[in-house]
């Protein structure tokens, strides 16, 4: 048998330990931004597996390893930009994972050493997958820490002539943090051509837009979510169809709707009506006591819905609303810029007094 070359065994350290650092990186994020335990134990199982060695070869790959002799150990320090967000040091130590993992595939190829090449290659193509589960959980995280202030629902039925994307544009610039498109009477053409336009002012101002009720629309624009109710598809089936990136608002009025939309997957809740409401027809009022009861039992965002205004919205964000979604008291005005100012104020106003 040909001798092994020190060298060789060089490659194999030092691939095992930056395959080490990057899966842990991944690990920790999986662990303690996302709460994950599913994803985190994924990942430490693929650390465990890829990189634990035998008594026998961890000799070998100590005694090989020469920090200060290596001609690659500080160009990093000159060459990387240091400066990311999450999203970026997830995609670059996941890259770390798997240029590693294919280097000790390849050398798993040279028999004397006694490497389960198989073994490295199963696991980058796994870990291709984790890592877009990783990446979509952050985004979707992300999105859900925007759902937050005032909610602007376009209805088709109150656009009274003015176009979709204007009024969008108009409420963006009064401060409305997400915008709904919701549309009860609209063919699908219709339909898509509206969220088709208000995505793009929503992407532009980066500004989270959901579509409501339609599955298909939603996907069609790729919106950042959909929000459905009990006419619709149960919660679960909806998760099962929506892309991992993509979050599903559910509206409930009873506890037990809500615990079981929370149970099957929703990403954030819509209480309502909080208020007598016109908007819609089949509404009951259950008040802002439902929204901190909810909340007791449930961690997720709460939207409130139904009937509100400049007078009460204060009303809804002391019982615990994340946000507040309202339809008349801006798609009602002629100045939709300013009415949802006003509604952001008071907000902000409640919050700091
Ligand atoms: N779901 C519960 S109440 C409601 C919906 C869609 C209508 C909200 O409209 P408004 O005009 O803000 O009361
Ligand atoms: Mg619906």
């Amino acid at each position: 048998m040909k001798e092994l070359s020190n060298d060789q065994f060089r490659i194999i350290d030092a691939n095992i330990n930056r395959l080490g650092e990057g899966l842990r990186v991944l690990e920790e994020f999986a662990r303690m931004t996302l709460n994950d335990a599913v994803l985190m134990q994924k990942l430490k199982d693929m650390r465990h597996r890829t990189v634990e060695t035998n008594a026998e070869m961890y000799k070998k790959l100590i005694n090989s390893r020469d920090v200060v002799g290596d001609i690659g150990s500080d160009m990093n320090a000159t060459g990387e930009k240091n400066e990311r967000e999450p999203q970026g040091i997830i995609a670059a130590n996941a890259k770390r994972a798997q240029e590693s993992l294919r280097v000790l595939e390849e050398m798993g190829k040279i028999p004397a050493l006694n490497l389960d090449s198989e073994k490295y290659r199963k696991a980058r193509f796994e870990l291709y997958t984790l890592e877009k589960e990783l990446v979509a959980r952050i985004s979707r995280k992300d999105k859900l820490e925007r759902i937050k202030g005032i909610y602007v629902i376009i209805d088709a039925a109150w656009l009274k002539g003015r176009k979709p994307a204007d009024v969008a544009k108009q409420a963006i610039k009064g401060g409305a943090s997400v915008i709904q498109l919701r549309c009860k009477e609209c063919s699908h053409r219709e339909f898509l051509d509206m969220a088709g336009d208000i995505q793009e002012v929503c992407r532009e101002k980066g500004v989270l837009f959901i579509v409501n009720d339609s599955l298909e629309i939603a996907l069609a624009v790729k919106a950042d979510g959909l929000h459905a109710g009990q006419e619709d598809m149960p919660a679960g089936e909806l998760k099962k169809l929506l892309p991992i990136d993509m979050i599903l608002g559910y509206s409930a009025r009873t506890m037990v709707v809500a615990k079981k939309a929370g149970k099957e997957g929703a990403d954030y809740l819509g209480i309502g009506a909080m208020f007598a409401t016109t908007t819609k027809k089949s509404a009951e009022v259950v008040g802002p006591e439902r929204i901190s009861k909810i909340k007791k039992v449930l961690d997720l965002p709460i939207v409130a819905i139904g009937g509100i205004n400049k007078a009460n919205i204060t009303e809804v964000m002391e019982a615990g609303a994340n946000a507040a979604a309202v339809i008349s008291a801006v798609m009602g005005a002629d100045d939709i810029e300013k009415a949802t100012r006003e509604l952001v104020n008071i907000i902000k106003g409640a919050k700091s007094g």
